[in-house]
């Protein structure tokens, strides 16, 4: 591969809907750009996106690819992204080192869920958005009505194309710009007139593309209006501008998998598109590169990939990794073409590139040539709202789970494992079912783990609600020295102190001596992990020892401690113990339509709203508290609930108490699972 100065170098990410054609429209592509021999499928499985064997199997994009390709003496990355939000970590990876977005959409199907979340992606990362009418090569697509809904829904979206028709009559497309046919022969493009029958439509819809672009730009808006005539290269300058700025959105139509087009559109990102000169986040000449999607391949070891955002990075090149503080040596430099590279000398501010083996490098990362640089921003990733409980199944799982949930967090930040130490569980958190489904998958079949699942158990606990005396002796005479100890203590609920256990020594007159105390504490303390409910941990107590007898030469601090566990599981059934629950704190976010229906839902999870505000347009964000038991299940639900619209967040609050009426089954529940 040539190397590129920054003006002509594109970084595009492709985004839409899951399966409106993505990876196809990046495959057609390669294949007009000859950057491949042939043309993979998805159904295949040998696409240069969708290399991984879970990709194969799933038919879908999992993870973010780069395909590097060479177009009108360019360079044009194109990012592949899964189009399943739960990938979202792979999207905000593509999004952040992008320059435009291509919106792919479902000509056939026309505005999805996945068309809004793209546009609501693409809007967040300020990205300048192209949109490209994909699945032409369907019967009955009604063009016009699809472009309607696309101004409706985002502004000034503006066709530069007119098919000549849908199905088998998408043989061209009127270039609205020149007003000149565009004929397909055998995936290459044939500049034609246009089509006598187009004219009039072709026309009309031309001065509507002039209407929208001269708005971009005063002295053109003025020269229209005088009917002075506009030239192409005009339109394509103030078109440029409309698109950096936002204000424009063009529009085009092809096939991919037919591949009918592609070199259209491909024309349309160099010379509509922001070049990567453009978009430059800095014009210091010093190296920064960000690191922003990491592979941990069993043999290849660390691939990374980096954005080079300012200065210039060559292969044999010390750098600093400045979040780390820590050298980084960069050997090869590689531009990605899904699972091939091509070895380049350097590359420039503006391009992406790969580099193996770094030693400390992860995602969000900043390379800089010494220790004085300065990290760049990274990305933002959520947190992840859905966990499931692991757990190795044999012994000779257990290093094989570690090494696969070790690299697999590393290549994912969106995937977490942590372990809850009121249950004792690992859990394993990621965005939805889907996404710890497919880590699962990886967990069993990449690194040959295999793992028990469930859902995570509620951390509940236990807690007493009324003031009661309690007696415990311990005695044992058994040949020589026997044991003693005897103790009275008072158990006093304290409310609100949460996980705390106070001990007060109260002990007049030296009934036992001091040095038996913290026996005494530790016993009824120990004694307590194991609550006499369903054997939760009990706190948010206080234990007055107020009395005891010891034996000269038979006590010790054993028998004292013994002692104290006995007057706790003696006391605490009489001191009306009571089960809590965790309550967590959620912020949901769902379009207004959906709003009511969230709220009807939260008060069967025995939900309760502390108040609705207006998000961003059209978004309510209702925050509730939810207890955790009613919850576990939150981000499936509300993906069905809101057709994969509403997305939420959520955070521990405090405990609360159990309803009565439902504490006999969670009590009986555990006493199942303990039998
Ligand atoms: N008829 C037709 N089918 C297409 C076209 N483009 C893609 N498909 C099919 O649509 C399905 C999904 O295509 P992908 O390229 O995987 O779509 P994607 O957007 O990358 O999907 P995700 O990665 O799952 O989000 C595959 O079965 C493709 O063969 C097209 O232009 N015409
Ligand atoms: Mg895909």
């Amino acid at each position: 591969m040539q190397q590129y100065s920054s003006d002509r170098i594109r970084n595009v990410v492709l985004l839409s809907q899951k399966g409106a054609g993505k990876s196809s429209v990046a495959e057609a592509m390669l294949f007009t750009t000859g950057s491949t021999s042939r043309m993979g499928k998805i159904e295949d499985g040998n696409t240069a996106s969708d290399f991984q064997p879970e990709e194969v199997s799933h038919h879908t994009s999992l993870s973010l690819a780069v395909l590097a390709c060479e177009w009108k003496k360019s360079k044009v990355n194109l990012i592949d992204v899964p189009g399943d939000p739960e990938f979202i970590g792979e999207i905000l990876s593509g999004t952040r080192v992008a320059d435009a977005a291509v919106i792919v959409i479902d000509a056939q199907a026309g505005i999805e869920v996945g068309t809004e979340l793209a546009w609501k992606f693409a809007g967040q990362a300020e990205l300048p958005v192209m949109f490209v009418l994909n699945r032409m090569d369907r019967e009955n697509i009604e063009f016009t009505g699809v472009v309607e809904s696309l101004r409706e829904a985002f502004g000034a979206v503006a066709a530069v194309q007119l098919p000549y028709g849908s199905g088998t009559g998408f043989t061209g497309v009127v270039d609205l710009l020149g007003l000149k046919g565009i004929e397909f022969t055998d995936t290459k493009s044939k500049v034609v007139d246009c089509p006598a029958e187009l004219l009039d439509v072709a026309s009309a819809q031309r001065d509507e593309l002039l209407d929208t672009v001269v708005a971009v730009d005063d002295e053109l808006t003025e020269k229209y209006l005088e009917d002075e005539e506009i030239t192409e290269a005009e339109m394509k300058a103030a078109l440029h501008t409309g698109i950096r700025e936002r204000s424009v959105f063009p529009l085009l139509c092809m096939s991919s998998t037919e591949n009918l087009g592609s070199g259209e559109v491909l024309n349309a990102i160099v010379d509509l598109l922001p070049n990567a000169a453009e978009s430059l986040e800095s014009s210091n000449g010093e190296l920064s590169a960000l690191a922003f999607k990491t592979i941990v391949d069993p043999q290849l070891g660390h691939q990374t990939f980096l954005k080079v955002l300012s200065g210039e990075l060559s292969t044999n090149t010390s750098t600093h990794n400045i979040n780390k503080r820590s050298d980084e040596r960069v050997g090869h430099v590689l531009c990605p073409v899904g699972r091939q590279h091509a070895e380049v000398p350097a590359i420039v501010a503006g391009d992406i590139c790969t580099v193996a083996k770094l030693s400390d490098t992860l995602t969000g990362d900043t390379l800089v040539a010494d220790k004085n640089g300065s990290a760049v921003s990274g990305i933002d990733f959520p947190e992840p709202n859905m966990a499931l409980a692991i757990s190795p199944r044999t012994k000779s799982d257990v290093d094989k789970l570690g090494t696969a949930l070790h690299r697999m967090t590393e290549e994912d930040p969106t995937l977490r494992v942590m372990r809850d130490q009121a249950t004792g569980e690992t859990l394993l958190w990621g965005m939805g079912d889907s996404h710890v489904n497919i880590a699962l998958e990886k967990i069993q079949q990449k690194f040959g783990a295999q793992v028990d699942v469930s859902p995570p158990q509620v951390p509940y606990r236990e807690t007493l609600t009324k003031t009661t005396t309690a007696h415990g002796r311990f005695k044992r005479q058994s040949g020589g020295h026997g044991q003693f100890g005897d103790v009275t203590i008072v158990l006093e609920p304290v409310p609100g102190s949460g996980d705390e256990i106070e001990f007060l020594d109260e002990i007049r007159g030296g009934a036992i001596s001091r040095n038996f105390v913290p026996a005494v504490e530790k016993g009824v303390r120990g004694a307590a992990v194991d609550g006499v409910l369903a054997g939760f941990p009990t706190a948010g107590f206080r234990i007055r020892l107020v009395d005891g007898k010891e034996h000269q030469v038979d006590s010790s601090d054993q028998a004292f401690q013994l002692a104290g566990a006995l007057a706790f599981r003696e006391g605490a059934p009489e001191a009306r113990p009571t089960l809590l629950e965790p309550i967590h704190d959620f912020h949901i976010h769902v379009p207004d339509a959906f709003t009511g229906a969230v709220i009807g839902d939260l008060n069967s999870r025995r939900g309760r709203v502390s108040g609705t505000d207006q998000g961003d347009a059209g978004e309510t964000i209702i925050t509730a508290e939810i207890p955790l038991a009613e919850a576990q299940r939150y981000s499936i639900d509300l993906k069905q609930m809101t057709r994969g619209r509403g997305t939420f967040g959520s955070v521990f609050a405090r405990y609360d108490e159990v309803p009565q009426h439902l504490q006999a089954a969670v009590i009986a529940e555990c006493k199942k699972q303990e039998v």
